[in-house]
């Protein structure tokens, strides 16, 4: 049901793209990945941020996923900054907009050594002060939206590289044990969300993967609730681990889900086509790995576009780590992705692409952006043309001349924007009013 609406009508509504010179349009016919991934019973998520659930973000996260998690908004230091006082606003929206559109929610996440508000990184705690607190967190956050969250990193990054466990408030006041007694305050609170550990470096077969399998199966030995382990996957263009598949097979067999919960794959920049190819076969790898293994749950992305990663700010002079780049446009990872999930795409050849998109939104007004791509051709000169369908009105541009008649739009390139060289794209903004709605038109370059 779903699928056929987000198949037949999304897909062609709000795709926001496309018009091809010279060839026919490869990917009109290509389905959302979230469509792939629920026929091969997969979940293909991405990390989200509340406040940014508007225009084209908005929309690709509802085409295109079947899960969200909030990258930030269910942490400690995000939901309760003050003791006592709780904020619940940007994890109430993802939780009702991912309703809204069928997806699953992973909660992300309970007992960090990180994000967590000062008043309890920095308070003096007696073991019984800090047990109480650790559960009652997880009561509260978790009761409240007991039975809408599928899944719940209840333990996040609990190890050293080395595989001993990481000197964290937690491990510090409580102990190694701190683990079982979070995962089953959490079974208590919300026994219909999966429990899962969560971690980075534990992708392929390696000391701190090993401290976690050993974590894992002592678990099960000793009848805590535990269901799943999340491999983050912040990986570094071409050293996607060659164990990954064997390692996500070990944890299996304890009879336990994987997950890939927070995949991106970060290069040098600046990114260009053969990183980027480089990037797609990685990704490739990675989804290839799990669909390969029956109780690999799925990937989650950890944001869709460039422009949303945390690796710029993380790591200077790296980035282009997520499936789509900077102006949402899908890289070829996006592609290798949706391949890997049953997907069939065919790259356009020979062709000049216009995509637009809204990159933010009021409530009276907006402004989006139109990309000219070419790839395999070039223009000299060019003019974007579409059709306003429920009254927007362009009201100022920039890098192109815009008049609008009536619904018809026509957009044409200033005079040092012309050219666009085979590989190469141009972008350009404006500002227009909307009332009632705001869909995406389809842009014809002519
Ligand atoms: O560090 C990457 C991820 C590693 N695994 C756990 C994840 O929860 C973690 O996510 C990142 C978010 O992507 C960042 O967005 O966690 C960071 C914090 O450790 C997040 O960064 C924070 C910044 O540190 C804050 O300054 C900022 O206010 O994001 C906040 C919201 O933008």
């Amino acid at each position: 049901m779903r699928s056929l609406r987000t198949g037949l009508s999304l897909a062609s509504l709000v795709t926001g793209l496309a018009l091809l010179l010279g060839a026919p349009p490869a990917q009109a016919a290509d389905l959302p990945l979230r469509d792939l991934a629920d026929a091969k019973n997969k979940v293909i998520g991405t990390a989200v941020a509340g406040s940014k659930l508007t225009g084209t973000y908005a929309e690709i996260a509802a085409r295109e996923f079947n899960a969200v998690t909030p990258e930030n908004a269910m942490k400690w230091g995000s939901v309760e900054p003050t003791r006592g006082t709780y904020n619940w606003a940007e994890a109430d929206r993802i939780v009702d907009f991912a309703e809204a559109n069928g997806q699953q929610v992973r909660g992300h996440t309970l007992v960090w050594h990180s994000q967590n508000p000062s008043w309890l990184a920095n308070g003096a705690w007696t073991a019984a002060e800090l047990r109480q607190l650790m559960n009652s967190h997880i009561a509260t956050t978790m009761g409240r939206y007991q039975g809408r969250l599928a899944t719940w990193d209840v333990v996040n990054e609990a190890f050293n590289e080395d595989g001993t466990y990481r000197q964290s408030l937690w491990y510090n006041g409580l102990g190694t044990d701190y683990i079982a007694e979070a995962l089953t305050a959490a079974r208590a609170a919300d026994p219909s969300a999966k429990l899962y550990i969560n971690d980075y470096n534990v992708e392929g077969v390696n000391a701190k993967s090993t401290a976690m399998y050993n974590l894992v199966r002592s678990l099960k030995e000793r009848g805590v609730p535990i269901d799943g382990v999340g491999l983050q996957a912040h990986l570094i263009l071409g050293q996607v681990p060659a164990t990954l598949q064997q390692n996500i097979q070990r944890f299996a067999d304890l009879g336990v889900d994987v997950a890939i919960t927070e995949l991106d794959i970060r290069m040098t920049l600046p990114a260009d086509s053969a990183k980027l190819a480089q990037q797609a076969a990685d990704y490739r790898q990675v989804l290839n790995a799990c669909v390969a293994v029956p109780r690999c749950v799925g990937a989650t992305v950890w944001g869709f576009g460039d422009a949303d990663s945390w690796v710029p700010s993380t790591f200077p002079g790296q980035g282009a780590a997520t499936p789509y780049d900077e102006g949402y446009a899908p890289k070829p990872a996006y592609h290798a992705i949706a391949e890997a999930l049953g997907g069939t795409t065919t790259p356009p050849t020979g062709a000049c692409t216009a995509t637009y998109s809204v990159v933010n939104q009021w409530n009276s007004g907006f402004t989006g952006q139109v990309r000219i791509a070419c790839d395999g051709a070039s223009l000299s000169s060019w003019k974007a043309n579409w059709t306003y369908g429920a009254g927007q009105q362009v009201t100022q541009a920039w890098n192109a001349t815009c008049t609008q008649s009536g619904t018809a739009v026509s957009c044409s390139n200033a005079s040092y924007n012309g050219t666009v060289p085979d590989g190469g794209s141009v972008t350009f903004g404006f500002n227009a009013s909307w009332t009632g709605s705001n869909p995406v038109p389809t842009v014809t370059l002519g």
